[in-house]
């Protein structure tokens, strides 16, 4: 007999930011996550993250909407169903709920870490393999400040933790944010990569005005200038331009992805598994990628480490991971929910080795952390 799902647990656990973290809808101070443990008959527990930034104005989950999700609707259809047949379990939970991809994430995450556990293998093993121990991971300069921007960037430079900065602007007027980015581009110099993400802020006009100044600059990688529904102005772009345009927001399912891909919105893709609604629909999307010749990038929602091990996993087994990852979001946060932190080395993540995702949770930590 299979082992069977007796209890999930949700909590959501708040976690304040190293330093303001500026993008253009909002401005994070700490991060809400929703931890999720989903409890088997065998004794084995599985742990997820569900995560989402700014409220509700990145995403159309909120943490609280997550949990009661989960708690409300979720959970009763994972009782007493086959804990080792994630599969069977995803398709059920689709029959009945439709969207919540983030609520779905960290749930399947949680369904893949007790798997791991019980077979004593990784989540990445589960999922065919992993092709790399390590990751590249960039970071975000997002203080709000240029010159702080820049302190920040040539300290990170020094202690060789990255060497890739991804820029978010679109808050002030595009010439500004324009200026900015030029500013700390040239202050790093050309031997570190940029990358700017607009977040949706800019019209197809504004955005065919201020790529050409940006790519004039030197700048690497250009991500979701245009609103996300806009598909077809993704495509003109990407034919308009030769500097590498990423659909990140645009780029949510498999559908998404497919669409997309059909048209060619975009050359590059942010794959994130909140998104995606978890991490099989994550290894779908590299495929089709794989197929029309679209570069992966290793998305966050900027989780904290569980959330970022998860999507570690499933990236490490991508062969088209052509533009690394952003999976420094731990990083960014003053404290951690696991007993051992992951390690940043040499502008590389290191992936955990051991069963699942090969991380412990620290439940005195959760308990400090959790909201009241
Ligand atoms: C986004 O849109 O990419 C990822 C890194 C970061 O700083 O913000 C996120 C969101
Ligand atoms: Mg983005």
């Amino acid at each position: 007999m299979n082992p069977k799902i007796i209890k999930v647990e949700t909590v959501i656990v708040d976690l304040p930011t190293i330093r303001p973290h500026v993008l253009s809808m909002a401005t994070m101070y700490q991060q809400s996550m929703v931890i999720i443990k989903v409890f088997s008959d065998d004794g084995i527990i599985g742990i997820g993250e569900s995560t989402t930034i700014g409220g509700l104005s990145y995403g159309s989950e909120s943490p609280e909407g997550i949990k009661l999700t989960i708690d409300q609707y979720i959970t009763p259809l994972l009782i007493n169903q086959d804990a080792t047949n994630i599969h069977a379990i995803n398709q059920r939970v689709n029959k009945y709920i439709s969207g919540n991809t983030f609520a779905k994430a960290g749930i399947e995450t949680a369904l893949l870490d007790a798997q791991g556990k019980r077979l004593n293998v990784s989540v990445s093993t589960l999922l065919g393999g992993a092709i790399s121990t390590k990751l590249g991971v960039l970071w975000t300069l997002a203080s709000g400040n240029t010159d702080t921007d820049i302190e920040e960037a040539k300290q990170l430079i020094s202690e060789n933790r990255h060497n890739t900065f991804k820029l978010k602007i679109g808050r002030n007027n595009p010439k500004k944010d324009v200026d900015h980015v030029s500013a700390i581009k040239k202050a790093v110099g050309d031997d570190i990569k940029i990358t700017v993400d607009i977040n949706q802020a800019w019209d197809e006009s504004t955005s065919k005005k201020w790529i050409k100044v940006l790519e004039a600059n030197g700048i690497d990688l250009i991500e979701q200038p245009i609103n996300k529904t806009n598909f077809d102005g993704l495509a003109r772009l990407t034919e308009y331009f030769s500097i590498p345009i990423m659909a990140d927001e645009a780029c949510c399912t498999i559908q998404d992805a497919y669409k997309l891909a059909k048209i060619r919105g975009g050359s590059v893709y942010a794959v994130k598994i909140m998104k995606s609604g978890g991490l099989y629909n994550a290894s779908k999307i590299a495929g089709i990628g794989e197929g029309a010749d679209i570069g992966m990038y290793g998305g966050t929602m900027l989780e904290g480490t569980i959330g970022t091990v998860a999507s570690a996993h499933v990236f490490s087994t991508y062969n088209n991971l052509t533009w690394g990852t952003e999976l420094f979001a731990p990083l960014l946060l003053v404290d951690d929910i696991v007993k051992k932190p992951i390690t940043y080395k040499d502008c590389c993540l290191e992936i955990p080795e051991g069963p699942g995702l090969g991380i412990e949770i620290d439940d005195d930590k959760i308990e400090k952390y959790k909201r009241k």
